[in-house]
């Protein structure tokens, strides 16, 4: 059976990591989304949060599962015997950003890491522009499903309040 993790904040997960994940689940026979937690980087959703709304976002993908790790992402691959990453790449940035993290990881732990082009719609959509622009009253419903969507406004209304 092949096995890839597909790791990231996802704080929130949107709908270009949707499309990266199925991608990824079209060419292997598992894919595990990992939530990796930053012990020093407090999210506006908490890691058992996340894990929900993305479990929920992908619960029609079969194959696809949530987990959870802190600390380097190789020795949760070490960890459950897996030796593939899936990246989604936006753009040279990306890959840029991506290419010393895919050689660090190959020379600590042999693992390797498959670059997956995201769909043009969503090319420029990050989590973290996402919530800027939603804090600033702008409509990110084309880049979230409608659960998480919900969520987010709901966390920026308490925020408000
Ligand atoms: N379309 C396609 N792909 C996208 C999109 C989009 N619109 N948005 C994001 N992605 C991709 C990103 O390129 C990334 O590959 C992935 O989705 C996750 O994105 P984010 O923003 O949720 O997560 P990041 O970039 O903050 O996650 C970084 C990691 C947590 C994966 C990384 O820091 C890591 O591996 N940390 C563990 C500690 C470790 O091992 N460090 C040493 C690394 S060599």
């Amino acid at each position: 059976m092949t096995t890839a993790v597909c790791p990231g904040s996802f704080d929130p997960f949107t709908l270009g990591h949707r499309y990266v994940v199925e991608r990824a689940a079209a060419c292997f026979d598992e894919v595990v989304i990992t939530v990796v937690v930053n012990p020093n980087k407090r999210g506006m959703f908490g890691v058992d949060e996340r894990i929900a709304l993305i479990e929920e976002d992908c619960a029609d993908l079969p194959g696809v599962r949530v987990d959870r790790w802190e600390g380097l992402l190789v020795d949760y691959l070490k960890q459950e015997s897996i030796h593939t990453i899936v990246k989604g790449l936006r753009s040279a940035v990306d890959f840029d950003y991506e290419v010393p993290m895919a050689q660090m990881n190959r020379a600590l732990a042999d693992v390797e890491t498959v670059f997956l082009l995201t769909d043009p719609r969503f090319a420029h959509v990050s989590s973290s522009l996402v919530k800027e622009v939603a804090k600033l009253g702008g409509d990110v419903t084309p880049f979230l499903s409608p659960h998480i969507h919900k969520n987010l406004t709901a966390k920026l209304t308490g925020e408000r309040s």
